[in-house]
């Protein structure tokens, strides 16, 4: 019997069947709790029930409260009433998860008197990855099922767990291999015979380890002072020593504490963006087959996205151009894998199987038979344009043509085939067998086939695919050359690079500006602005020139022992030539310095940032402000609880943004400029999430 559009029920004999099917993931939607509430209670009052057992159709148990209510008022039941109600009925109930059980569909098992878990069963409480603790009674009892070492360990990592680690731990009670259903039957027999015993979670006791809960918090205020909710699983959990009620009503009190912040909001967007971000119109469109990739390059970049492609299930052959470099890219690909394997990335029984679909060739012929060419040699536009000749007359028509070309002319590049319409750009991030970001840079005749299979690519190697416009950079690079600007700026203003560094860090990026130079090599950005000093507009005022002298002494960063930082020691020290270097620099240009505040330092960086996205968006280079959050934080380190530039634009404000710019283009009235979209925005009162709807 159907009790509403996603819950039903059936009895068999003594048995209540409760079925869940709220596809795709079965959220634990207003619905949803509303089917549970009304079966559990009509079974309550059934006289023939005995046993009452929940489990779901589709694909996965319940993954979650559903997080497109958060936010907004609560509707009735809410999910931590639900559950006590579970957990109070006369009649044990017992849950049958499989797929995944997740947060709040976790808190439902837990509620449960009896838990099963099915064979590929992952569960977790995730929360924390949104910016929340676990709010409808995880905190409780976890610790009561569990102890309080291992609730914190996987409240705090969100990590899901293997059904064979939950019933160790004694998440569950049982696992079966058998069908949802006749798992619920077999499990609600056995208690009927009592076989096995159902019991109520709130009445096990915790035993208080606060030492252990002290040293959690120690940690967390190293590494995580920025973020509330962490703070809060720890609070909550503390609070699993005091009755049940109490212990809820701290969760509660915590859970809505995390809920109205700003992190939350951040953190969501963020989720849903990920997946919004390959909704292009193109996706319609059906992806090319794709089961051998050609890699021509076998440097860093070339090994790492032949590797992506052989941990991805497909055959690769790599070219390079003397058996030296070859051997080199091999032994690159050989150790990349062996990291994975490590890692748990590479299944051992697959690690044989996945070396032995590479093969390394020293002709571009040999790429003859290959789905995709992809090219991944140095950044020279006469190298690309000869390749791609090549591998026109070699590669039968239809199959793709990609670059990995970071900011060339991608339309320059197709011209020199007779198939345009099967190049696109395929822009991979250092690592790339490890870095999620792939833009998908679509040129003028890019075919939407070709581009649906960018996204298919993207999703196979377990990436976010980015469409990106042609343009010098594309959509990250483009803005990344903007901003970084600003700290070279306020450097020579004032500001030690260590001020910048730390101003941004305690913002929220992992690295700053400087330490990341050091790490990607400030060699190939001088090499950058050497390209470009012949077309450098002239009322641009030059950022280079501290750059320049670190470069000129050969420090180019961690490689060569020395940057902005020296890397000699374990040690990451301030390198003091450099503050000479700047010093210099600064009576050179004629600055007198001075001290700018670390607000200042975030304000600035951020609104340039900002302002470079927002022409992107103008000149139709990235399609939607969330395609531009996804490359910031998939590609580029941006703190995800600021759920990407765009999401913290609309947090400050267009009129905000257009005041701080006005305020600085009194310095320099050429590299802060308001962009006109921003100056409509302000008008009309849009927001860039509107634009993303
Ligand atoms: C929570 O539970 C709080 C409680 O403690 C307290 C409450 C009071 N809500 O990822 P997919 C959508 S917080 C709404 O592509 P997969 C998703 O957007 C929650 N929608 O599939 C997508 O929509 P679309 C704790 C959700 O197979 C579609 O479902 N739980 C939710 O790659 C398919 O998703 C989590 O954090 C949701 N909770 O991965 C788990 N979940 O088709 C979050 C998914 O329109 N979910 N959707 O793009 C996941 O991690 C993955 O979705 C999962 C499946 C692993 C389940």
């Amino acid at each position: 019997m159907q009790i509403n559009d996603v819950v039903s029920i059936e009895t068999l004999d003594n048995i209540a069947l409760i079925c869940l099917n709220n596809p795709p993931v079965n959220v634990a939607s207003q619905a949803l709790r509303v089917g549970i509430q009304k079966a559990v209670s009509q079974a309550n009052v059934d006289a023939e029930i005995a046993v009452i057992a929940i489990y779901a159709a589709g694909r996965t148990f319940v993954a979650g409260a559903d997080i497109k209510e958060f936010g907004k008022p609560p509707l009735d039941p809410m999910l931590p009433d639900l559950i006590n109600e579970i957990e109070e009925s006369a009649k044990p109930v017992i849950t049958v998860l499989h797929g995944t059980a997740l947060g709040g569909g976790l808190e439902i098992a837990l509620g449960a008197h009896l838990r099963v878990g099915l064979n590929g069963l992952k569960l977790g409480l995730p929360e924390i990855h949104l910016g929340l603790l676990p709010g409808a009674g995880g905190t409780q009892r976890t610790p009561r099922l569990i102890g309080i070492p291992a609730a914190i360990e996987i409240i705090l990592s969100g990590r899901h767990l293997e059904a064979n680690e939950a019933l160790g731990l004694g998440l569950l009670d049982r696992l079966s291999d058998e069908s949802p259903r006749e798992a619920a039957i077999t499990a609600a027999k056995d208690v009927l015979s009592g076989t096995i015993n159902p019991r109520r979670t709130d009445e096990i006791e915790v035993k208080p380890d606060h030492a252990h809960l002290d040293e959690m918090e120690a940690k967390l205020v190293q590494t995580h002072s920025h973020l509330v909710s962490p703070h809060k699983c720890v609070e909550a959990v503390r609070a699993s020593t005091l009755p049940v009620n109490e212990g809820l009503k701290v969760e509660r009190q915590a859970f809505f504490e995390s809920m109205n912040t700003p992190q939350r909001a951040g953190l969501i967007h963020a989720f849903f963006g990920e997946r919004a971000v390959s909704k292009v119109s193109e996706f319609k469109s059906t992806p090319r087959e794709v089961a051998q990739v050609g890699v021509i390059g076998g440097g860093t970049m070339g090994s790492g996205i032949a590797t992506a492609c052989l941990l991805a299930g497909l055959r690769v052959i790599l070219v390079e151009t003397t058996e030296e470099a070859l051997g080199r890219g091999i032994a690159t690909i050989h150790k990349n894998l062996e990291g994975a394997l490590k890692r748990g990335k590479l299944a051992q029984d697959r690690f044989d199987a996945t070396k032995a679909a590479l093969k390394g060739e020293l002709q571009l012929t040999a790429l003859d038979n290959v789905d995709l060419a992809i090219e991944a040699v140095f950044e020279n536009m006469d190298v690309k344009k000869d390749i791609f000749g090549q591998l026109d007359k070699i590669c039968e028509p239809g199959v793709i043509l990609a670059s990995n070309t970071s900011y060339l002319d991608l339309d320059e590049i197709a011209a020199t085939t007779s198939r345009p319409e099967d190049v696109i750009g395929l822009h991979f991030f250092s690592p790339a067998h490890v870095m999620r970001l792939l833009e998908i840079v679509v040129g003028a005749k890019t075919d939407e086939s070709v581009i649906a299979t960018g996204f298919a690519l993207a999703k196979r190697l377990r990436k976010i695919g980015v469409k990106s416009g042609v343009c010098d950079g594309f959509i990250g690079n483009r803005i990344l050359a903007h901003y970084r600007k600003t700290a070279a700026y306020l450097v020579l203003d004032g500001a030690s690079p260590q001020e910048v560094d730390r101003a941004l860090e305690e913002f929220g990026f992992a690295m700053g500006p400087h330490k990341v130079g050091d790490l990607a090599g400030l060699d190939i950005d001088w090499m950058t602005r050497q390209r470009k000093a012949a077309t450098r507009p002239e009322e641009e005022r030059y950022s280079g020139h501290v750059a320049d002298r670190i470069c000129e002494n050969g420090w180019f960063g961690r490689k060569s022992g020395k940057g902005y930082y020296l890397y000699e020691s374990a040690n990451m020290l301030p390198n003091p030539e450099v503050e000479t270097i700047v010093a210099e620099e600064r009576e050179k240009a004629g600055i007198t310095p001075k001290p700018i505040a670390a607000a200042d330092i975030v304000d600035r960086y951020m609104t340039a940032m900002i302002s470079e996205a927002v022409r992107t968006l103008e000149d139709k280079i990235a399609a939607r402000p969330l395609d531009i959050d996804m490359v910031l934080l998939f590609g580029y380190g941006f703190p995800r609880h600021l759920g990407g530039p765009m999401h913290y634009a609309d947090t400050i404000g267009a009129k905000e943004l257009i005041n701080r710019i006005k305020t600085y283009a009194k310095e320099d009235s050429y590299y802060w400029r308001v962009p006109g979209l921003l100056r409509q925005m302000a008008d009309d009162g849009t927001t860039f999430a509107d634009m993303n709807r």
